[in-house]
């Protein structure tokens, strides 16, 4: 047995709370996340013998610099190191939802996707295999119904499985093309000099700094590099992009060939009445 820390993280109206609340019961408590009114829910279960930890984080579309609620899920994530994050992803509305996976996936944590709402996917006609969509994320994907409690139990053995390293975690990653890749190992490389990157994924901050995510760089306390300059030498990246959205979009076209190849969508979306 162990203590384990479970994260909660999703899209705003994914289902977050009432999964939580089918975890937790009546054993939690409701406060701030430090310095600010952003609340904080964390409860506790008891699960084949595992003290569980539950946390209810704020949510979001994207773990951006720029908002409060994504500061505060992606700080969690990186600084406390909860053993498993689950991602609750709303299957009714997959697309949108997998591009902030996409981004968790990159905090290098281990990673769980609950596909939520299933009843309501299935109602509107999604036919979603879960099996192809776990195996192009490379990681666990459990459908469940929060507000039914169903597949709250397969959720919880997939953490387990994973905590306790029956099932080994290797997600696969967004590939950026040659010239963001060749960038990116350039910049993995920089880092490994800087000993406040020691203790986070280096892929993740190597791309936070070819962003010039403003959190980032203070953390590292190096200066934006300008990189604006250097767009222009490459192919693939052209002079109207910045780094922020070229990244952006090849999120986007990542997850949209994921779609393309594990969700069927009902053929006359415009017309259903849900
Ligand atoms: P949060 O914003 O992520 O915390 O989402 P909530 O837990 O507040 O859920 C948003 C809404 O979706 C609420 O009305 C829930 O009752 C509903 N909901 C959550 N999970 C399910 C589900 O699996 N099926 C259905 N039909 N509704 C759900
Ligand atoms: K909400
Ligand atoms: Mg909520």
């Amino acid at each position: 047995s162990k203590n384990i820390t479970i994260a909660l993280a999703g899209n705003p109206n994914s289902g977050k709370t009432t999964l939580f609340n089918a975890l937790t019961g009546a054993r939690h408590s409701v406060g701030n996340w430090p310095g600010v009114t952003v609340e904080k829910k964390e409860g506790m279960l008891k699960y084949k013998e595992n003290d569980i930890i539950a946390v209810d984080l704020p949510g979001t579309y994207s773990l951006s610099p720029y908002s409060i609620e994504e500061m505060i899920a992606r700080n969690y994530i990186v600084d406390e190191a909860p053993d498993v994050v689950v991602n609750i992803v709303d299957a009714s509305n997959i697309e949108r939802n997998l591009y902030l996976s996409t981004q968790l996936i990159e905090l290098g944590k281990p990673v769980i996707i609950a596909l939520n709402m299933m009843d309501v996917a299935e109602r509107r006609g999604y036919r979603i295999d879960e099996k192809k969509l776990s195996e192009a994320l490379g990681v666990p994907v459990v459908p469940i119904i929060a507000t039914q409690k169903k597949g709250i139990e397969k959720l919880l053995d997939t953490a387990l499985d994973i905590v306790f390293g029956k099932v080994s975690y290797n997600p696969n990653q967004v590939n950026y093309g040659k010239d963001l890749e060749k960038k990116i190992e350039e910049t993995i490389e920089m880092l490994r000099e800087n000993k406040k990157a020691s203790k986070f994924n280096l892929r993740w901050l190597a791309l936070k700094v070819i962003e010039e995510d403003e959190a980032v760089l203070d953390l590292l306390g190096i200066a934006p590099q300008l990189q604006n300059d250097e767009i222009a030498a490459t192919d693939e990246i052209s002079l109207e992009d910045d780094y922020e959205s070229f990244i952006a979009d090849k999120k986007y076209t990542y997850v949209a060939n994921i779609i393309s190849k594990a969700v069927k969508k009902p053929k006359d979306q415009g017309l259903t009445t849900s």
